[in-house]
């Protein structure tokens, strides 16, 4: 399915059905009063979090929702009927905003949270209600308010403690895979992962989540490769990790120079995400022999290690993996104790 994270939508909650004017006309009870009921509420739209829910696709389609009306008085004293609200599921990590003042509306945290977009309106009063002692018989009735109407912005940021990065290839979808519950596609190609996957990893009767994006070039931040619009689901993560595909060393490339060419672009993209606590997580090093274990990443490791934790793993045989997870977890616990 595809992954859509940003929406325009319009909602019209339903208007409230009007009272009536109408008098008991019933055997032997002259003078039997007015009996106009009151219209019932017209219909609400409300945002309901589903966590089966992954994407705001629903709303690239349709995108005018709309709540029926109140049902007008009736006779006898009769109350019209209420319209039934309309509940739309999106996913947990969705922003509602108002199009018009650009103002945060809510934002969608947890599993079955429901937040109220647009209110019905209320039903008029029958004229039962506008009698007196000096009108006994009242030709009054109000009429039902009209409900609202908004338009909304939806946006899409996936909510995860962790988030990966990196070059097309390095194995970020080949970690979240070893690590967690994720089953993304993996390929030997740049940009096999063309929209965010969300893994659970559980660990010690407890859990954390990694989102794995698009792989980051040079100039992603001027629109090369995927672009860097997927950087937005990083931005609630509490740690990043930088994934490094050591066998570019091999290769001669530089491997600092890459680093801090993707570091850029995180940096153009959002200050406050280059600011973030940020691992480099040294992958594929089954590839390295003893020897060039030492030759490349040794300098490396130094050049680094004074700003950021450095780890060597292997996602494709799980060497290191756990040993990660388990510094990961300590990270976040101490977060929240
Ligand atoms: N030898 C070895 N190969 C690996 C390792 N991790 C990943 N690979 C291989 O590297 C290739 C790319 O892996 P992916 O996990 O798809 O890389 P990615 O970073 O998600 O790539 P994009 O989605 O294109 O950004 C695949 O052929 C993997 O099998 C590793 O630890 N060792
Ligand atoms: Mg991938």
């Amino acid at each position: 399915m595809k992954f859509i994270d940003e929406a325009k939508i319009q909602v019209i909650a339903g208007d409230g059905g009007n009272g009536i004017i109408s008098f008991c006309r019933e055997k032997y009870r002259p003078f039997g009063g007015p009996s106009g009921g009151d219209g019932g509420k017209g219909g609400s739209i409300w945002a309901i979090a589903d966590r089966n829910v992954n994407t705001l696709i629903e709303y690239s389609f349709s995108r005018q929702k709309k709540a029926k009306n109140g049902e007008n008085g009736r006779s006898n004293a009769c109350h019209g009927k209420n319209a039934k609200d309309i509940f739309l599921r999106m996913p947990i990590g969705t922003l509602i905003i108002n199009y018009k003042t650009g103002k945060n509306i809510a934002e969608l945290v947890r599993d079955k949270q429901t937040i109220l977009l647009a209110n019905g309106g209320k039903g008029g009063k029958g004229n039962i209600h506008f009698k007196s002692s000096i009108n006994r018989v009242p030709y009054k009735k109000s009429n039902g308010v009209k409900g609202e109407h908004k338009e909304l912005k939806l946006e899409l940021k996936i909510l995860a403690d962790v988030g990966l990065l990196g070059r097309p290839n390095s194995g970020k979808s080949t970690f979240i895979s070893a690590v967690s519950n994720a089953r993304p596609k993996i390929g030997n190609y740049p940009f096999t992962t063309l929209n965010p996957n969300l893994g659970v990893v559980n660990i010690n009767y407890n859990n954390f989540t990694i989102a794995d994006i698009p792989g980051l070039i040079k100039g992603s931040s001027y629109g090369a490769g995927l672009g860097i619009q997927f950087l937005r689901h990083l931005q609630r993560t509490k740690l990043l990790l930088h994934i490094i595909d050591v066998s570019l060393f091999k290769n001669k490339i530089n491997l600092i120079q890459e680093i801090n060419e993707i570091t850029q672009e995180l940096k153009n993209y959002n200050v406050s995400l280059f600011k973030k606590p940020r691992w480099i997580i040294l992958n594929k090093i089954d590839i390295l022999s003893e020897k060039e274990k030492i030759k490349y990443l040794e300098n490396f490791v130094d050049y680094f290690k004074s700003k950021n934790k450095i780890f060597k793993i292997s996602a494709l045989t799980h060497t290191g993996c756990s040993e990660l997870i388990f510094e990961i977890f300590n990270y976040l616990s101490k977060l929240t104790s």
